[in-house]
């Protein structure tokens, strides 16, 4: 056993001083300073060229809550965003936040089971989509009574326009909404969490104004104001692109380009046309940069740091990375949608390769073993734990999850990592039994539902096959009826229809007699894994 002292020593205080933040709601917070960058370019739309200045978008968000009121959205709605990057989505972002309603943001590639569920599980009213999602969204508005609006971004026949929203006079615009920064949720992106199917995750105002905080510290991200500029590439209903490219960016007064679709040839043009200074990817993005062999015909000399985050970046592909494209280091970050995100980045100048860093500012950490949940000295391997003002408040109507993974006060985070002798972390293995697809949540209990809808199937259970470019591939171990028949192909193409391509089967299908589970039930997907890599 550890001493007393031995104990305390093992949780760690981020190396960062300690930061002050402010109990402003999130949309006072975001327009703060936005009288110092009023005619300085916010936003451009990449696809159109459409700029969107600070005081632009201060005067749509005006415009965007009254309309809003006016169609009798109050604090404590939900408003659901179903689209791909565009300016307007910072709009609406905090539209719904000064009037203390709630986001939920759905993947613009969802199926219409997928829609309607979280629809459903989030008491959404309002509904805001992209053209081509018009077709998805009315299809899930007739199954679901709770959604009363469907709005679109641009113009179909027969749906209200979001421009419709703009030229309102802005006269309804709540000047006093009560906000309880500690208690009202600004924020409910969907994540499997451990274990299970996707849970909301209450993320307050207080969550979101922290990390945008923590991650405007120098020693984080620092963005300068008036003369960085961010590519929004990764989605904005993905907790990555929302809080630290699009939140972050726009409170620190930077240029953003959004990008609604990544190919790569498109975001290098951005890069080099804009002069982009930070970049934000995953690991498949760094990949495909590394592989480019046209590389060299973009200027990259304007980007300044690099950032990964959201899935392991290997030492080898940070430095292919480095080498072929002449870039800095790519610094890794880590967090969780629980987190809001960050918890971790490497510091600037003390960046170790294959590590995910030290704590933010106002984060503690501590490794505990899996078994006996005590802290873990250096070099040891177990769970690696958080606290800090980021953490959420907890899944929505779950109290039950939300204990399994927040206890005394600290956040488990179902990955396993060890400390070096310096305090920074190294993620080795994942606890729980999430897949990740490029960086994009699969939690197989969705997958297996899925599948066991189809009537050949008997018992299954998915796991994640590792990929160099994906990261993982979700792969189906099957049991299938007595006298049903069923091939490979058969199963991958109805799972197609009824999931966002990214949950697809490309791990493949394998048939089996029976799935390997615990006496209570639980599938032993470790056996598996195991089984599989052999
Ligand atoms: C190994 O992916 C995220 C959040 C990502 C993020 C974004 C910007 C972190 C820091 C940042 O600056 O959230 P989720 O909820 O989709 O997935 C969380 C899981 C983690 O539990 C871990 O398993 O994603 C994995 N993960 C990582 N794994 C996230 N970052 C890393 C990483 N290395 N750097």
């Amino acid at each position: 056993l550890l001493s007393t002292s031995a104990v305390r020593s093992a949780v760690l205080q981020s190396p960062h001083p300690e930061i002050h933040v402010p109990d402003a709601s999130f949309a006072e917070h975001m327009m703060r300073d936005w009288e110092k960058y009023s005619n300085n370019v916010a936003l451009v739309d990449g696809a159109t060229g459409e700029t969107v200045s600070y005081s632009m978008l201060k005067d749509r968000v005006i415009r965007c809550a009254s309309a809003l009121t006016r169609m009798g959205f109050k604090k404590g709605d939900v408003l659901a965003l179903y689209a791909h990057n565009v300016p307007d989505y910072a709009t609406v972002f905090i539209a719904v936040g000064v009037l203390g309603g709630t986001v939920t943001a759905l993947n613009p590639l969802y199926t219409i089971d997928e829609l309607s569920t979280q629809l459903k599980r989030s008491s959404s009213s309002i509904l805001v989509v992209a053209p081509s999602s018009v077709k998805n969204a009315i299809a899930a508005k007739s199954q679901c009574p709770n959604v009363k609006e469907v709005i679109v971004f641009g113009n179909v026949d027969g749906i209200r326009p979001f421009t419709n929203l703009l030229e309102d006079d802005g006269h309804a615009f709540p000047e006093n909404v009560d906000i309880n920064v500690d208690e009202d949720v600004l924020a409910l992106p969907y994540s499997s969490g451990t274990t299970g199917l996707p849970k909301g995750v209450m993320l307050t105002h207080k969550n979101i104004v922290a990390n945008v905080e923590q991650l405007r510290h120098h020693g984080v991200m620092g963005y300068v104001p008036l003369s960085d500029c961010l590519v929004g590439v990764l989605p904005f209903f993905h907790i990555y692109g929302q809080v630290v490219t699009l939140f972050t960016g726009l409170a620190a007064g930077v240029k953003i380009v959004t990008m609604p679709k990544f190919t790569l040839d498109d975001y290098l043009h951005i890069v080099h046309r804009h002069r982009a200074t930070s970049l934000h990817v995953v690991p498949p993005i760094a990949l495909r940069m590394a592989k480019y062999p046209d590389i060299h015909k973009f200027d990259l000399s304007s980007v300044r740091q690099v950032f990964s985050a959201a899935a392991p970046l290997s030492d080898t592909l940070s430095e292919e990375f480095s080498t072929v494209t002449g870039l800095s280091d790519i610094k890794q970050c880590y967090g969780l949608t629980e987190t809001s995100p960050v918890t971790h980045c490497c510091p600037p100048r003390s960046w170790k390769s294959g590590s995910i860093g030290v704590p933010v500012p106002n984060t503690k950490h501590k490794i505990v073993d899996i078994e006996s949940n005590t802290p873990q000295g250096p070099m040891q391997e177990g769970e690696l734990c958080v606290q800090g003002p980021q953490v959420m408040k907890g899944y929505a109507n779950n109290p039950e999850a939300t204990a399994e993974c927040i206890k005394d006060g600290w956040f488990h985070t179902g990955d396993i990592g060890y400390l070096d002798a310096d305090g920074h972390v190294f993620i080795s293995d994942r606890l729980k039994e999430l897949i990740k697809f490029k960086g994009f949540q699969v939690p197989p209990a969705e997958l297996e539902a899925v599948i066991l809808t189809n009537p050949a199937v008997l018992d299954v259970a998915v796991i994640g096959v590792d990929d160099e470019e994906a990261g993982e591939l979700p792969k189906a171990f099957v049991v299938v009826k007595p006298h049903a028949q069923l091939l490979e192909i058969e199963l991958q193409d109805y799972v197609k229809t009824k999931v966002a391509p990214y949950k697809r089967l490309r791990g493949g299908v394998e048939f089996v007699q029976e799935i390997p589970k615990t006496p209570t039930g639980k599938i032993l997907r470790r056996m598996l894994k195991n089984r599989d890599q052999k």
